[in-house]
C-alpha cells in the first residue's frame, strides 16, 4: 500500500535526506519518495505497516507529518 504524508518544515535537501531516511529505516517501507517543493512523502509499505508509525519516524528527525492519504 502507499500512503502521503505531508511533511512540515523541511527547507533544504539535507531536511529531504534526514526525512528520507527515517522513513527508509521503518521496517514494512519499500519505497520511499520525498518532495521539498511540495511538503510531501510519497511511501510505498507493506499492509501490516501502519501509517502512523511513518508519522512518529518522521517526528523522531524534527519534523512534522500528517497523513495526507493512504492508497491500497
Ligand atoms: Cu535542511
Amino acid at each position: 500500500m502507499k500512503t502521503v504524508l505531508k511533511v512540515t518544515g523541511m527547507s533544504c535537501t539535507h531536511c529531504v535526506q534526514s526525512v528520507t531516511k527515517a522513513l527508509q529505516n521503518v521496517a514494512g517501507v519499500r519505497s520511499v519518495s520525498v518532495s521539498l517543493e511540495q511538503g510531501r512523502a510519497e511511501v510505498e509499505h507493506s499492509e501490516d505497516l501502519s501509517p502512523q508509525s511513518l508519522v512518529s519516524a518522521v517526528a523522531k528527525t524534527g519534523y512534522t507529518a500528517d497523513v495526507q492519504r493512504t492508497l491500497s
